[in-house]
C-alpha cells in the first residue's frame, strides 16, 4: 500500500482493495489468484496480470438498457458513466464454478444487490459471450479483463448504493448513442468498456432482444 497513492477513495473502496481476484491466461484458464490492489495496478499489468471479470447489460421491457455513472469514490474510472453493473467473481468455490458461467452469475447476483440494490430473485442471467482487453484508468490504476459479458432483460426495482454508484438511468439507443458522442467530445467521461460493448454488441443486439440467445458466443473471447 505505501507505495501507491489513493487519496480519492473512500473507507469502503479501501477495504476492497483486499478481495481476492481471479487471476487467468488470456484462454480464460485459471493460473491463480490475488488481490484488487495488485490486479489493477499498471506496472503488474504490463507484466501480464489478467484477471476474470464481469459486465452486466440490463434492459427493462420498454427496451431500454441500464446506465450508471460510478461513484466519485471507485478507485478506477471515479465519475465515469458505465454498464449496468460491472465487477469481478472472487477466487473462492462458489464463484469459480465454470459449469454454466455459474460463479460468475453468482458474482453479478451478489454485485447487482451489493451496487443497485436488486433483490437476486428478480434476475435470470445469460452468459453472451467474453473480451479480452486492457485500458489505463490514471498513471497508476488500470484493467486487463477477460470480461464476460452478461445479459438481463428484467423489470427490477433499483435502491443504488451512493458509494458505488451516483446516479443512474435507462436509456433509448438514441440517448447512449447521444452519450457516446458526447463521451467523444470530451463533456463526459465513459468506461472504455462501456463504449466497446455499446459498439460491437449492443448496438447488433438491440433490434432482436427479444431473440438474443441467437447472439451467445461460449467459446470465443474477443481481443479488445
Ligand atoms: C470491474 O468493474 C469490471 C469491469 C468490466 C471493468 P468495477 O471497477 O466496477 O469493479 P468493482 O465494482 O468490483 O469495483
Ligand atoms: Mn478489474
Amino acid at each position: 500500500m505505501a507505495d501507491v497513492t489513493v487519496d480519492w477513495i473512500d473507507k469502503h473502496q479501501l477495504e476492497r482493495l483486499d478481495e481476492m481476484m481471479i487471476v487467468v491466461d488470456e484462454n480464460d484458464k485459471v493460473i491463480g489468484a490475488d488481490t484488487k490492489r495488485n490486479c489493477h495496478q499498471n506496472k503488474n499489468i504490463e507484466k501480464g496480470l489478467l484477471h476474470r471479470a464481469f459486465s452486466v447489460a440490463l434492459f427493462n421491457s420498454e427496451k431500454k438498457v441500464l446506465i450508471q455513472r460510478r461513484a466519485d469514490t471507485k478507485l478506477t474510472f471515479p465519475g465515469y458513466f458505465s454498464d449496468s453493473c460491472s465487477s469481478h467473481p472472487l477466487s473462492n468455490p462458489e464463484e469459480m464454478e465454470e459449469k454454466d458461467a455459474l460463479g460468475v452469475k453468482r458474482a453479478a447476483l451478489r454485485r447487482l444487490q451489493a451496487e443497485l440494490g436488486i433483490a437476486q430473485e428478480q434476475v435470470d442471467i445469460v452468459f453472451m459471450t467474453r473480451y479480452h482487453y486492457k485500458a489505463k484508468s490514471d498513471a497508476v490504476w488500470g484493467e486487463h479483463e477477460v470480461c464476460y459479458l452478461l445479459l438481463i432483460k428484467k423489470d427490477v426495482k433499483i435502491c443504488a448504493d451512493p458509494s458505488e454508484v451516483s446516479s443512474f438511468s435507462y436509456l433509448t439507443r438514441e440517448e447512449l448513442e447521444e452519450l457516446l458522442e458526447r463521451g467523444a467530445r470530451g463533456e463526459v467521461q465513459v468506461t472504455p468498456w462501456l463504449r466497446f460493448v455499446v459498439e460491437q454488441f449492443l448496438y447488433a443486439w438491440w433490434p432482436y432482444l427479444d431473440e438474443a440467445t441467437k447472439f451467445i458466443e461460449l467459446d470465443k473471447i474477443y481481443r479488445v
